[in-house]
């Protein structure tokens, strides 16, 4: 039995028809809430819960289930309410043992026995025996349990009594006239369930073996003690269930019960009908709309050119041209750069990523403003595509949603773009490489300078020039070495645009992630959101209407 409630407390109605409607109604309002009416959800959830209190185990059945001590005789009452042998009788059956279980009316009880952990072998349905014809189906419905047995004062038992007692239709307690004084009876389970009065019964079994006169004054007194366990006005029979003294009482109690539910259940059912309606009023029919992914790429292109993704890249190209044709220009060309102090050649030479991203977008003063106006009728774009044909409320939601993150997307975007790495300042290997060759050239040409300068200021020595050719050695060295220096600058020329076209590139690309990351948290995972809690709401109240 340990086993046979558990995680019954969020249970509404299971398996059945009206059960599964208030469940979808609960999840409409959970996903509409923020959204629809306040007012209009929490009527609904009001149903919800007045539904979930009723309806208890399910909605279809009610749900009776035997209780009471060891030898009470809850068999023998549950046979005797049955018509027939199923419970066996006077077999003392430990707390880990099934209970047995016997439904009137055929459909779907099953779901619920199995939920109870009840095997088939220990389920009867009452329609299904061969003496249907004179069984009245005032029981229609009905569910009733003969529960494994138990010693009432163990306090597991208590507990698990204590969560049947709040999920049942019923709990008929049995007492016999030998025990139904007994404190512990009293104390540990009959007071403490003193609230749920309403949906027990107290049966005093075995009264067959009372003299008639004094059954009476033993009903009396049990009364008493029930009055003093504040169970008031609780329902108490007194039967023998072996001679079928009050079975029918009893049983007149129990059709009482299923036709308190049946009116319960349909009073649910209009309530959930009336307020499903509203919402779905207030909801409406159209389709759940999508973020189109060319909409979700359009959206990200233009907030990266509100974040100024283009002027930075672009400055990236430019700076990384500056700085790799310098590093492969002759050097005294580029020795002279750093003289000059053209404040944008300087920013493309020696400006830090961080640096160069300030200046950029301080150079194009208002563009800002300008991007983020952009950026917000863009999103507001979408969001009006998106709730086109949806109810106010819903397009309301969603407009709020796209909105609702654009103040902080401006300053999350200028951190994004401000901390991305852009690499301008790193120049490539080769382009390293050129610069000592660069400079081996141009000491080349120093040396075949001072070398000629040597011979003609010791023209008298007579020291003969080395030739090749027509041409002495220096000569060779100084044309040579400036000649060359010229030529692998301009050689270099195609490798420099291209290292610059390929970091411009890498700088847009990772900016672009960057700006996406941004992108996706502040419009489009809220959007996402307010799409979802849609489509939950419909989903919701098509089962709750059905
Ligand atoms: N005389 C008499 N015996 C009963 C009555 N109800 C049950 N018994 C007997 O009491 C014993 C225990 O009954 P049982 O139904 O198995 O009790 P359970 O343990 O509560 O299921 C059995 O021997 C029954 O025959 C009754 O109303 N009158
Ligand atoms: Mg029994």
């Amino acid at each position: 039995m340990t086993s046979m409630l558990e995680g019954a407390d969020n249970l509404v109605a299971r398996g059945t028809e009206v059960g599964a409607r208030v469940r979808g109604l609960e999840t409409a309002v959970a996903a509409a809430r923020g959204r629809l009416d306040g007012a209009q959800l929490d009527n609904a959830a009001e149903v919800v819960r007045r539904a979930s209190d009723r309806l208890r185990l399910s909605a279809d059945h009610t749900v009776v289930a035997l209780g009471g001590a060891t030898g009470s005789g809850k068999s023998s009452t549950f046979n005797a309410l049955v018509g027939l042998e199923l419970a066996s009788v006077g077999v003392r059956r430990p707390t880990t043992s099934w209970a047995t279980a016997c439904t009137w009316g055929s459909s779907g009880a099953a779901e619920l026995l199995d939920w109870l952990g009840i095997p088939p072998r220990y389920q009867t349905v009452r329609d299904s025996m061969l003496d249907t014809g004179r069984e009245p189906n005032d029981l229609n419905g009905l569910v009733l349990l003969d529960l494994p047995d138990h010693d009432s004062t163990e306090v597991s038992h208590h507990l698990e009594v204590d969560r049947l007692v709040r999920l049942a239709d019923l709990l008929v307690w049995v007492l016999d006239p030998q025990k139904y004084a007994d404190a512990a009876v009293h104390d540990r389970f009959l007071r403490p369930l003193a609230a749920h009065k309403d949906t027990m019964v107290i049966v005093l079994n075995h009264i067959d073996e009372v003299a008639e006169d004094r059954r009476a004054g033993m009903v009396a007194d049990l009364r008493r003690l029930l009055d003093a366990d504040g169970l008031h006005g609780i329902t108490l029979v007194a039967v023998s269930a072996s001679e079928g003294i009050g079975i029918d009482e009893l049983r007149r109690t129990i059709v009482q019960r299923v036709a308190d539910k049946a009116a319960t259940r349909d009073r649910i059912s209009t309530n959930l009908t009336e307020v499903t309606a509203v919402l779905a009023a207030a909801s409406g029919e159209a389709t759940p709309p999508n973020l189109a992914e060319s909409e979700r790429i359009a959206l990200r292109d233009e907030v990266a050119r509100a974040a100024g993704v283009p002027v930075v890249t672009d400055a990236v190209r430019r700076a990384s041209l500056a700085r790799t044709r310098r590093a492969t220009s002759w050097p005294l060309v580029s020795w002279m750069s750093r003289l000059r102090r053209d404040p944008m050649r300087r920013l493309n030479l020696e400006a830090s990523d961080r640096e160069l991203v300030s200046a950029v977008r301080a150079s194009i003063p208002g563009a800002q403003q300008v991007q983020a106006a952009k950026v917000d009728s863009a999103v507001r774009d979408v969001a009006d595509r998106l709730s086109a044909g949806l109810t106010r409320p819903w397009a309301a939601a969603i407009t709020r949603a796209a909105t609702a993150g654009l103040p902080e997307l401006t300053s999350r975007l200028d951190r994004a773009v401000g901390s991305t790495e852009l690499g301008v300042g790193r120049i490539p290997i080769w382009a390293r490489l050129v610069t000592t060759i660069q400079w081996l050239l141009l000491l080349t040409a120093v040396v075949g300078g001072a070398w000629l300068g040597g011979l003609s200021g010791s023209n008298s020595l007579k020291l003969k020039k080395p030739m090749v050719g027509s041409y002495s050695v220096p000569e060779i060295l100084v044309a040579g070495g400036l000649a060359g220096g010229l030529l692998l600058a301009l050689l270099c020329r195609g490798l420099v645009n291209r290292t610059a076209n390929r970091r411009a590139r890498q700088a847009d690309k990772r900016l672009r992630a960057a700006v996406t990351e941004v992108t996706e948290a502040f419009v489009v995972a809220p959007l996402g959101e307010e799409l979802d809690a849609y489509r939950a709401t419909l989903d919701g109240l098509r089962i709750a209407r059905a």
